[in-house]
């Protein structure tokens, strides 16, 4: 069997959707394109004078890297002028974008969410980073957007993916029929399905959690980290810690190895830290796909009806088993 491309995966998933106009092929072929020009950046950071930081803050005051800049000018570039969205938001836009009020390029149907370049506080130091995205279908037909096209669970997108731009770069989504992942191949500068159908193990022996948080966590996060470290033979405790600081690095090893990524709510983030939007949403639909787990500990991520673009949530996810202890702690110990 010969390598198969991205590009060639979808056209074949889109034939078995006769009456499909094509749109969303498109728009998957934009991000990938988007994908590689941020590539193309992450890899020669250090020579083009692109590391650090812009000088600015973001929407939620946190200082923008060169990098943000570059990969959110480079998505909004690429998905405005594909013609199949009316709705863009970035988190690093106060406000998303109605493209239904511009006559420059088409307007389509797809509502896309993304992270442009996340864990970006850790470019300077050479470690994974990724580019998170979810896509939506408005709801009313055509016209003004409504109320009703941002009242959308998680369960309603229609496509969610992540690229990591790690020791190889790798575009891994869903359209909600199993999870595929698709590895660069700079010397031919195409995504190669390498991963197909991924499945995240049941359970796994890697915890990933920032512990300096430690004493803002509630009792039942703390007793189950405790539990973590407890030594038990037959589920293989304690577990490792592993913990890069970088969501789609983290998330991406344990869907490979298995395992479990927290982010409860802390003093500092009495929310949790991460965005529903366009970082727990994406990642839990492709956690449920590949057989994982993801809850706030008290009900699964994708349930969670938004209130406002920036929102942020409680993460749990990975391993489905691991998960659910996590919830059981929540549940005795609340
Ligand atoms: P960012 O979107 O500003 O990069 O923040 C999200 C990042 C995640 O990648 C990572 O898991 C988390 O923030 C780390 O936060 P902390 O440094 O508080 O552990
Ligand atoms: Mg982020």
């Amino acid at each position: 069997m010969g390598i198969q491309t991205l590009e060639q995966f979808i056209s074949k998933q889109q034939s078995k959707f006769p009456t499909a106009k094509g749109e969303f092929t498109h728009l998957l072929q934009a991000i990938s394109l988007a994908a590689k020009m941020v590539n193309r950046e992450v890899n020669k950071a250090g020579l083009a004078d692109i590391l650090g930081k812009q000088g600015k803050q973001n929407v939620q005051g946190e200082e923008q890297q060169k990098l943000d800049v570059f990969a959110d000018q480079h998505f909004m570039d690429a998905l405005e002028k594909v013609g199949d969205c009316c709705y863009l938001a970035s988190e690093e836009h106060e406000e998303g974008i109605d493209l239904t009020h511009q006559t420059f390029y088409p307007v389509g149907k797809y509502m896309v969410y993304f992270d442009p370049l996340d864990g970006s506080s850790n470019i300077d130091a050479n470690v994974s980073i990724g580019t998170i995205f979810s896509i939506f279908k408005r709801v009313s037909p055509e016209g003004p957007l409504t109320m009703a096209d941002f009242e959308q669970t998680g369960r309603q997108q229609v496509a969610a993916g992540y690229i990591i731009y790690g020791s190889s770069t790798m575009l891994v989504y869903t359209t909600g029929k199993g999870v595929n992942g698709f590895t660069l191949d700079p010397s031919i500068g195409e995504f190669c399905l390498s991963h197909p159908n991924l499945l995240i193990p049941s359970t796994g022996r890697t915890y990933s959690v920032n512990e300096s948080n430690y004493n803002q966590f509630s009792t039942a996060i703390k007793q189950y980290l405790q539990y973590c470290k407890d030594m038990d033979k037959e589920t293989q405790r304690p577990y490792t810690s592993r913990y890069i600081g970088s969501l789609v690095a983290d998330f991406h090893r344990n869907m490979i190895q298995g395992g479990i990524y927290l982010y409860p709510d802390t003093m500092a983030y009495p929310n949790g830290k991460l965005r529903l939007m366009y970082e727990c949403n994406p990642l839990a639909f492709i956690a449920e796909q590949a057989g994982g787990r993801a809850s706030t500990g008290l009900m699964p991520i994708l349930d969670i009806m938004p209130e406002e673009l920036h929102q942020r949530v409680p993460l749990i996810i990975g391993s489905d088993k691991m998960v659910k202890m996590v919830e059981w702690f929540i549940h005795e110990y609340s």
